[in-house]
């Protein structure tokens, strides 16, 4: 990693290029000012967070894992089997319910990026540009539509994903709670009705997309 960067700030430094005497070729897999190719984190349906260096898709770690069988279809079954396994993580003093004080730990531990979007949270020196320019993004997550919490790193826009599987609202989830809401985001995820999720149809999370963005940016500069 640190070899990549050092290599990035060599390649912004450098001076207009001269032409390149035959050199072996050197795989740069970041551009620079977007950084790495993939987002370093993404946020299972379920709620579980996948982690990478940024130079692999958390998001197919996540569907790989996920897609037991390894057909490239994820199913229904297959989710909630994804669900099962999370909730059993979650379930620490397996009481056969995520209680709030597991769910404190997942908000805290496991996946403190789902924190984020609260006030406070980030306390980042920053110059009035920055200030501004935060207060603005502030603004456009306070939006309904805009996504925020986890559903910035998350193919759905569901901010708390294992609190909002509370569904009788007794301040726990239990396994079959998490099954049921595994079965109602499932539909969100297959719009067509196919009864399978495949990798590429899966939406990109936010964080991914910006990047995406960033990279389709810098090669139409490049052309
Ligand atoms: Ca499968
Ligand atoms: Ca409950």
């Amino acid at each position: 990693m640190m070899f990549v960067l050092a290599l990035l700030a060599a390649l912004q430094e450098a001076p207009p290029p001269a032409p390149l005497p035959a050199q072996p070729s050197i795989v740069v897999t970041g551009i620079p000012g977007c950084g790495p190719p993939f987002a370093r984190v993404y946020i299972a349906p379920m709620g579980q967070p996948f982690r990478t260096d940024g130079q692999s898709d958390p998001m197919l770690a996540w569907f790989t894992q996920a897609d037991a069988d390894h057909d490239g279809r994820l199913t229904l079954a297959e989710l909630q089997a994804d669900a099962d396994r999370f909730f059993t993580t979650l379930d620490r003093d397996r009481s056969g319910e995520i209680d709030p004080e597991e769910m404190a730990s997942y908000e805290n531990q496991v996946a403190p990026e789902i924190k984020l979007y609260q006030r406070g949270q980030d306390k980042r020196a920053r110059t009035g540009k920055q200030r501004r320019e935060a207060k603005v993004a502030a603004r456009q997550r306070a939006d309904y539509e805009a996504p925020y919490g986890a559903g910035i790193y998350a193919s759905l826009n569901i901010p708390e994903p294992v609190v909002s599987a509370d569904l009788d609202l007794n301040r726990g989830v239990s396994r079959a709670e998490l099954a049921e809401v595994a079965a109602r985001r499932f539909p969100l995820l297959d719009p067509a009705g196919r009864g399978y999720i495949t990798y590429d149809t899966l939406p990109r999370s936010p964080a991914q997309k910006d990047i995406d963005a960033c990279r389709a940016q810098a090669d139409k500069r490049k052309k």
